[in-house]
């Protein structure tokens, strides 16, 4: 082996390193490539119980109008100050008030709307509204426009973006109201009516790439999930679970983000799974745990739990009735880019 003639250590030497902009890799080779990942983002969930009060406190003290988005963003204890829930995905939940409209805008960002408790709200994407009834799954996938109203009562849903991702790539960009452009087929129902049965209109483009189907009512998704469940022997890893799907090509419900549901029956603890994605979780019926990496959080109806990348996930039902979340991931961006893993134990 060649002998080094000066040591690796010398003031001078890194002080010139400093100078020209440059840094040695062999300090930091071992960090930056790790055998398996190390999430900055901690296991944690936000009780719902403690959220809602300071929603409502931020309600009169801010107008949807004024806020532009009137969130409260849930900042993983791992980061704190970063705006992420996991490392690459942001979550925050929403209240929109009795007659407030959040204001039309379109960004790169692709979002989705789980909704937690609502009376009478809309989302319209590109000017067409759907109905956001509790548990709905609502997306505004990326550049298009869309608006929030209509509530009766105080309305709160759960808000999951790819903004960390976005930000990475430094591709934020965003319009507000003012260009607008009227669009004929904003119609209620019409999309639902050409992609919401397994049909599709034969002259769709081709380039219009992202997910046509924005909304996922409670209503369907909870009768397949009972129904699936009934018929299918229960996966010991995953209990069972579906995936929300982009009825174009049958993948992922938009180009960044994967959106799940699962359901485990009374009595049932699942077998630890790790998975590249980070994932958020979020209540919907039954009382269970998330064994996270050593840890066990309490999770019920509409709590909000953050599962990072590559921690040993068990989900146990400590109720009498099925257990039933939904969850949002990365694992979208993960498989597109080549480096989605999962590991199941024995
Ligand atoms: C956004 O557009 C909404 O449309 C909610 O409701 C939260 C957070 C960051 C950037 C855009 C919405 C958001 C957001």
């Amino acid at each position: 082996m060649a002998a080094t003639t000066a040591p690796i250590d010398g003031a001078d030497f890194r002080h010139a390193l400093d100078q020209a902009s440059v840094s040695p890799l062999w300090d930091v080779m071992a960090a930056l490539v790790t055998e398996t990942p190390k999430p900055r983002a901690v296991p944690h969930v936000w009780p719902f119980a403690a959220l809602k009060p300071q929603l409502l406190e931020a309600g009169r003290r801010i107008t949807a109008e004024q806020a532009e988005r009137r969130v409260l963003i849930l900042e993983n204890p791992g980061t704190a100050g970063d705006h992420t829930v996991t490392d690459a995905l942001y979550a925050g939940l929403q209240l929109v008030l009795p007659g407030e409209t959040a204001p039309v805008h379109r960004h790169t960002q692709s979002a989705l709307r789980f909704v937690l408790e609502s009376e009478g709200a809309w989302t319209s994407v590109d000017g067409e509204p759907v109905n956001m009834a509790p548990f709905d799954l609502v997306l505004t996938p990326s550049w298009r426009w869309h608006e929030h109203g209509g509530a009766v009562a105080p309305t709160i849903w759960l808000d999951g973006l790819d903004i960390p991702i976005v930000q990475r790539f430094s591709a934020g960009f965003a319009e507000r109201e003012g260009n607008v452009p009227a669009n004929e087929h904003a119609i209620s129902g019409r999309t639902r009516a050409a992609y919401g049965a397994n049909l599709k209109p034969t002259n769709m483009q081709a380039a219009e790439t992202d997910t046509p189907l924005f909304h996922f009512p409670y209503a369907v998704w909870s009768e397949s999930l009972a129904q699936y469940a009934q018929k299918t022997p229960v996966d010991p890893h995953r209990g069972w679970t579906l995936e929300f799907t982009n009825p174009r090509d049958g993948g992922a419900i938009m180009r960044t983000i994967s959106a799940f549901v699962t359901m485990v029956p009374p009595g049932m603890k699942t077998k630890a799974r790790r998975q590249s994605a980070g994932a958020v979780f979020a209540g919907v019926s039954g009382a269970g745990m998330l064994h996270v990496g050593g840890e066990a959080l309490g999770i019920g109806p509409r709590d909000v739990g953050a599962v990072p990348s590559w921690a040993a996930l068990e989900i146990e039902n400590t109720g009498e009735a099925p257990l039933v979340l939904f969850s949002y991931s990365d694992r979208a961006c993960h498989e597109k880019l080549g480096f989605w893993k999962e590991s199941l134990s024995q």
